[in-house]
């Protein structure tokens, strides 16, 4: 029997579906969102995907992309369906509000550690900390049910894939998932889609770029850096954060560094959200336990959480970790 066999049987008797990732949604969020939205609808169900915040700016190419809501419909679903959430209340508050009250079945496809003690919570729950992405668990529940996935679909899981794995290039990235985007890149343009990701960003970017990078701290010789963006930044350069969030990742590519801070502002001078990296090959560090300290969670090398505070103080977190780790 297949172990997606109860989500199968849920599903057929739903007609209307609300979907959601996680909030502040990365690319796995959006990418296996926007495919799972894809196939449900293409089951003959009446899809809502929701995203309680922005998409990431460089998948905006992909299929349905400009129709996820930030309000839900106010009548009822039959079913909540939830990716790459590690708690359901991941989804967003107001996401949440409206699952956690429902009687309808709630489902979630997810790959995040520690997210079966949730369990309880869901008609169905699958969770597999060795699927390098959400989108990668959505790939193996379309092959079980003899899925074929069209392009949108095929674009939309590999984006989501890209993301977790770095472009394929993180520890995380397994035999799973070339299998995978070997099978899905068959269903579309795969230049024409890096073209898309990687090749398409503006000038704007790099000029704040050379902002941020020009006042980084690089602690511990070289093993940490910390570095910020504020509000005025972004609005000096007319960009959303998401368009310069991946410099933690291009941070970590410093052959000395094992852990990265990006404290980027949120509320004018008092709310920082913290993104920890650290390198699964240098130090193999856990950010969790950083990320934890404030109420935030995460991946071994990926974790984030939220510091309400002045910069000084969040900074003065962020080097009194960097001083425990490295002395
Ligand atoms: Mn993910």
């Amino acid at each position: 029997m297949s172990q997606f066999s109860a989500l199968d049987t849920i599903i057929k008797d739903a007609k209307v579906v609300f979907l959601s990732g996680h909030v502040n949604p990365d690319s796995d969020s959006m990418g296996s969102a926007l495919a799972a939205a894809s196939m449900l609808r293409r089951m003959g169900k009446e899809v809502t995907v929701f995203r309680a915040n922005n998409y990431p700016y460089n998948g905006m190419f992909l299929a349905g992309s400009g129709c996820a809501v930030t309000e839900l419909p106010a009548a009822e679903p039959d079913l909540w369906f939830l990716v790459d959430c590690a708690t359901p209340q991941r989804a967003g508050d107001a996401f949440f509000a409206r699952m956690s009250v429902s009687k309808a079945k709630k489902v979630s496809l997810d790959h995040h550690e520690g997210a079966e003690e949730n369990g309880n919570f869901y008609d169905f729950q699958f969770s597999d900390p060795d699927a390098c992405a959400a989108a990668a668990v959505i790939w193996r529940w379309g092959h079980e049910i003899g899925w074929q996935f069209d392009r949108n679909e095929s674009e939309a899981l590999c984006f989501g894939v890209f993301g977790d794995t770095g472009g394929l290039r993180y520890p995380n990235t397994n035999r799973e998932t070339f299998a995978m985007v070997g099978e899905l890149s068959e269903n579309f343009d795969y230049a024409e889609f890096c073209s898309q990701l990687y090749e398409n960003e503006s000038i704007n970017r790099f000029r704040m770029l050379s902002e941020v990078i020009g006042s980084m701290s690089v602690l511990a010789d070289g093993q940490a850096v910390i570095f910020r963006t504020t509000l005025d930044q972004l609005e000096k350069y007319h960009l959303t954060p998401d368009v310069v969030d991946t410099l933690v990742d291009d941070v970590r590519s410093i052959s000395t560094v094992k852990l990265v801070f990006r404290i980027r502002e949120v509320e004018c001078g008092r709310v920082w959200k913290f993104s920890i990296r650290s390198s699964g090959f240098r130090g193999n560090i856990d950010c969790i336990p950083i990320a934890k300290k404030y109420g935030g969670g995460g991946h071994r090398n990926a974790a984030g959480f939220t510091f309400n505070g002045s910069y000084d103080d969040a900074f003065a977190y962020a080097e009194s970790a960097v001083h425990e780790l490295f002395g």
